[in-house]
């Protein structure tokens, strides 16, 4: 089959209206933040995949080592008829499931979600074009406000993998998830990628690499603010700070002034100074223990079926029942 139309939920102007409203709080807000969707336009989108494939990069690799090992048990368990992902991109660990799924015989239909159109015009053709059997219905949307608009009925599989999760703030994390089980009925599941919490020797490297694609991809966020509200950022007067906030347990990415920097941004109308060494936070990225894991989504309605980790115990996949 060909993949149907995308059925768009988030319209060119929707997001540029909330990119305004991102930048217009985050850089008048003390300390000055802009939250990390901002990233992924096509250049951040490569960055991003360049990242997954950096030697200190580890959570892509070990995500996917746990994927191979457990797809045929996620869907004997599940016995899904239809698999849904939330923020797609490309649809590479995807196929593990798809593959594991279609020889258990369930699938039917594949619904990836994502906010970017031309990641998934890319992601549904070639997936429609790899699975003649399948059903492909990509929704254009952002999976904090449009977890409502999934198709119902059939049993679900939710795949939320990466650890993105760990990219929203902890009260964001708890409506999410909260929506999450709303959106669900009864018999549905979901699949959880975490980054597991371990010695910041290792986690610190991954989001400070030495090639510094890492870098690149975090001032990647000045560029689009540039581009698209016409600021005047100069990349190479911030400086990438890869942040291990212990108390947390949480990786924050910032970018910090090298110098006193004026920006303007015009299309707000606004200016925006920042002091010498002055940060800005860019990113946080969570890491999980398996017990918080657990007691987040019960909280949220969830029940733990399986808890998997790769070999070396770095990142974890949980299989929950709504
Ligand atoms: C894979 C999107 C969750 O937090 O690790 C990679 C993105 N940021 N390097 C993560 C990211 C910096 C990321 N996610």
């Amino acid at each position: 089959m060909t993949a149907e139309p995308l059925e768009i939920h988030l319209e060119e102007r929707d997001l540029a209206r909330s990119l305004r409203d991102d930048v217009r709080t985050g850089l008048t807000a003390q300390p000055k933040w802009l939250p990390p969707k901002w990233f992924y336009d096509a250049r951040g989108s490569e960055l991003f995949e360049e990242i997954t494939r950096l030697p200190e990069y580890y959570p892509t690799r070990a995500e996917r080592a746990v994927l191979v090992e457990r797809a045929d048990l996620i869907a004997e368990l599940t016995g899904a008829k239809t698999l849904i992902e939330l923020g797609s991109g490309s649809s590479e660990k995807t196929r593990l499931l798809l593959d594991a799924l279609s020889r258990r015989g369930t699938l039917g239909t594949f619904v990836p979600l994502d906010v970017s159109v031309s990641a998934l015009r890319q992601s549904t053709a070639d997936i429609a074009a790899e699975y003649p059997q399948l059903r492909v219905r990509g929704i254009v949307g952002d999976f904090t406000r449009h977890l409502g608009r999934l198709p119902a009925g059939g049993r679900r599989l939710v795949a939320f993998l990466g650890g993105t999760i760990g990219n929203l703030l902890p009260d964001e994390r708890a409506a999410f998830l909260a929506a999450m089980r709303a959106a669900l009925e009864a018999g549905d599941w979901l699949l959880l990628g975490t980054d597991l919490v371990k010695d910041p020797a290792v986690v610190v490297p991954a989001y400070d690499d030495a090639a510094g694609v890492t870098a690149e991809f975090n001032r990647n966020v000045l560029r689009v603010v540039n581009r698209e509200l016409g600021a005047d950022f100069v990349p190479a007067d911030f400086a990438h700070v890869a942040h291990w906030d212990a108390g947390r347990e949480w990786i924050e990415m910032r970018l910090r002034a090298r110098r006193p920097v004026r920006v303007r941004v015009p299309e707000l109308d606004l200016t925006v100074d920042f002091a010498a060494g002055e940060d800005l936070r860019t990113e946080v990225s969570a890491k999980f223990r398996p017990a918080g894991i657990a007691t987040e989504l019960a909280a949220a309605g969830f029940a733990t079926e399986r808890f998997w980790t790769d070999p070396d115990g770095l990142f974890g996949v949980t299989l929950a029942r709504a």
